[in-house]
């Protein structure tokens, strides 16, 4: 029996389902560069150079473990520029007794290959990806009959269950969530640590040429290029995370400091996303920090949550929730997404500097991307669509599975409240306490209505009036509408006349 086994581009784990058990002998593994695959949004020029040249070193690591690699580049001659044209190409060349691939990371793809095995006439064996930690079976276990589906309960769920910060079948210093003690405002002058860098290799000069010819009109700037592209070096970011940095994560995890895009973030999202690291290497890894006393238990627990809480809850999320979850707009957000979030050219310091940091490093941190251009967006009310697709292209870590919970669910409520417990709606005043972006700001953030106020401030209030009628029976908006129903008529006729003049000029700030 030989077997065609298909390895996409986030699927780069030595341990994937559909490698784990291949003999080499009877297997033919393809690996394809496809222009479906890299403009079905227009990915940042960044991401591509990253997936291509990751995907030309896993092939060459497979190789070296015995395996034929049928390995398509993006200009073979014949390249169909699909992963399914591919595939039949392959098939006709090579006449496999049966296909077998890991499901992917994306609905629109898992459907597709619903119907590969019929188009083919052959088998094709579909296995799970079992390199998450909650299956989407025992998510759906978790979820079933619950009112709220929410992240902290799934989180304690899978401590136990995977033994992760566990004492006697206690949460290890008595709590199970520290953040009381997380989330400082940075410090003047603050800096994050200096980060490891890769040597080039020829594998990464070709691509980068590749990427530039022929993605030249795509997102974002190619060089200087730092990613590491393989286990090992990946491995060796996460060391020097682990050692250097993670100290401080808890600390400033939500802080924002301009010309300082990384702070103390771990970097690793497009790594494990890809699967060059996976998720349970970086969790017992984290642990070990803990106690070889690099780091406090407030960073540890913290970091950990994301990993073993945030990120197993969205997948699961989204699996449970797609396909219609992709068209849901609560709030009925209908605006286009400004030119500014494709070039940075805005008086806004804050939207500025994230935009930029996007676009030089297909990366921003979490709370740029929450409270910053997410917040900017759902205050403003654009579109929840035009804004998920510009997180799926701009980030070297996107995939839909991971970016549409967080964009629409988490950032927009486009949701209706399913991830989030109330909108992260916030006025200029988080974004001045938690960054250093409004002192060198043309905008003043302790101003509402004048001529140089700060657009969050009033666009806030526009949004907690505008959004009233579906937002007001939410309990944990109780005191936000009490604010503003005690505000003076006038100063609330104020607010959204202000208001009304930024969203007809929303291009312009
Ligand atoms: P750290 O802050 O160091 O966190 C460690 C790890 O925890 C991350 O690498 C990531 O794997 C995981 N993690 C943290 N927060 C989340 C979260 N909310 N959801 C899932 N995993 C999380 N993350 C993506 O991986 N891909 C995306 O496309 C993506 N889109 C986002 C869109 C929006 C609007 C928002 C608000 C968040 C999004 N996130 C996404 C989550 C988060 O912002 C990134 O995972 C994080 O910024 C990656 O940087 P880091 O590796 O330095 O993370
Ligand atoms: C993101 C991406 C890009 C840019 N290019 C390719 C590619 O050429 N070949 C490939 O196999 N995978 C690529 N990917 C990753 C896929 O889009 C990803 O596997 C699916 O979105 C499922 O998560
Ligand atoms: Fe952003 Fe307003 Fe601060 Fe300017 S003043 S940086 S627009 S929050």
């Amino acid at each position: 029996m030989t077997a065609l086994v298909l390895v996409l581009g986030d699927q780069l784990s030595a341990s994937l389902s559909s490698l784990r058990d291949a003999d080499p002998a009877s297997t033919t593994v393809l690996m394809a560069e496809v222009m479906d695959e890299a403009t079905y949004v227009p990915h940042h020029k960044k991401k591509i150079a990253f997936l291509f040249s990751a995907m030309r070193h896993f092939a060459k690591a497979l190789e070296q473990k015995g395996f034929a690699v049928r390995y398509v580049k993006l200009d073979d001659a014949d390249n169909s520029q699909s992963l399914f044209g591919e595939l039949r190409r392959a098939v006709n060349a090579l006449q496999p007794d049966r296909i077998v691939v890991t499901e992917p990371g994306e609905y629109r793809l898992a459907a597709a290959m619903q119907d590969w095995q019929r188009r083919l006439n052959l088998p094709v064996d579909i296995l799970p990806d079992d390199r998450f930690l909650c299956s989407r079976q025992d998510f759906e276990t978790w979820a079933k009959g619950r009112k709220q589906l929410r992240m902290e309960f799934f989180y304690r769920d899978m401590r136990r269950r995977h033994d992760v910060l566990m004492e006697d079948g206690e949460p290890v210093g008595g709590q199970w969530n520290f953040d009381h003690d997380n989330r400082k405002s940075p410090p003047k002058g603050l800096k994050g640590p200096k980060r490891i860098r890769h040597r080039r290799d020829p594998i990464l000069t070709e691509v980068l040429e590749l990427v530039e010819a022929r993605f030249a009109g795509h997102f974002g700037t190619l060089r200087p290029f730092h990613f590491a592209l393989t286990a090992e070096q990946a491995r060796r970011e996460l060391d020097h995370f682990m050692e250097e940095v993670l100290a401080n994560f808890g600390d400033y995890q939500d802080a924002m400091v301009r010309g300082e895009p990384y702070l103390y973030h771990s970097l690793i999202s497009a790594y494990l996303n890809a699967g060059l690291l996976l998720p349970m290497q970086v969790i017992r890894r984290a642990e070990k920090a803990y106690a070889d006393g690099k780091a406090p238990l407030n960073a540890v627990e913290g970091f950990i949550r994301q990993i073993l809480g945030w990120r197993e809850y969205v997948r699961g999320l989204y699996w449970r929730e797609m396909p219609d979850y992709a068209t849901r707009n609560h709030l009925n957000a209908s605006r286009d997404l400004p030119a500014y979030y494709w070039n940075g050219k805005t008086k806004m310091a804050c939207m500025t500097s994230a935009v930029a940091d996007t676009m030089q490093h297909a990366y921003s941190h979490h709370i740029q991307r929450l409270m910053v251009t997410g917040n900017f967006a759902l205050l403003a009310g654009v579109e929840p669509k035009q804004v998920c697709d510009w997180y799926l292209l701009v980030y070297a870590d996107a995939y839909e599975w991971v970016e549409l919970p967080n964009t629409l669910g988490m950032a927009l409520y486009g949701d209706g409240g399913l991830m989030a417990s109330k909108p992260y709606a916030a006025s200029g005043k988080y974004i001045d306490r938690m960054s250093n972006f409004c002192s060198s700001c043309h905008y003043d953030v302790k101003d509402a209505t004048g001529e140089g106020a700060c657009p969050f401030n009033a666009l806030y209030w526009d949004f907690i009036a505008r959004n009233e009628a579906v937002l007001k029976g939410n309990p944990r908006m109780s005191t936000i509408y009490a604010s503003y129903n005690r505000m003076a008529t006038d100063r609330r006729d104020a607010l959204r006349q202000k208001a009304a003049s930024l969203l007809e000029g929303l291009e312009m700030l």
